[in-house]
């Protein structure tokens, strides 16, 4: 009982630090602001929205319905056999489907002049099409260019 007493004040004093240290570490970070455009069923899209918002972004979602995506991919300049569910829009960069949030951090401090970063398709197990058996396909992030090329960024 002698021994206990300090413990516990030491325990409760170090927690009530972390308490204070951590909303001033996350307040200190910037938290870009993204535009997620999707289908309000798409359940992998809501997911990959959640996971954004898991590691720092600021994520407004917008349903919409698939002609309007298919719009806002072409205007883009998604071209179709980039396409994935949803696209987002993040400081002057289209971001179309399922990229990892690594790779538009990178993207956002080296600006590179293009359109953005692409995953087509939906890869099993990239950032929100996670499987309940864990199963991976290997995919590339996509650097799409002004002039509709591509170059890989990443690949996982
Ligand atoms: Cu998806």
């Amino acid at each position: 009982m002698i021994l206990t007493r300090p413990l516990i004040i030491a325990a409760t004093l170090f927690v009530s630090a972390l308490a204070a240290a951590l909303p001033a570490h996350a307040s200190s970070e910037a938290s870009p602001a993204i535009e997620v455009w999707k289908s309000p069923t798409c359940g992998c899209c809501q997911k990959w929205a959640d996971y954004l918002t898991e590691n720092g972004f600021t994520v407004s979602t917008k349903n919409t319905t698939q002609g309007m995506l298919n719009r806002i991919k072409a205007q883009a300049g998604i071209g179709p056999k980039l396409a994935s569910c949803h696209t987002a829009q993040i400081d002057g960069y289209t971001i179309e489907g399922h990229v990892p949030a690594g790779d538009i951090k990178r993207l956002l401090e080296e600006r590179p002049d293009a359109i953005g970063l692409a995953v087509p398709d939906m890869p099993l197990g990239s950032p929100g099409m996670e499987q309940p058996d864990g199963k991976t396909d290997p995919y590339e992030v996509l650097l799409v260019k002004k002039d509709g090329s591509t170059e890989v960024f990443a690949q996982h």
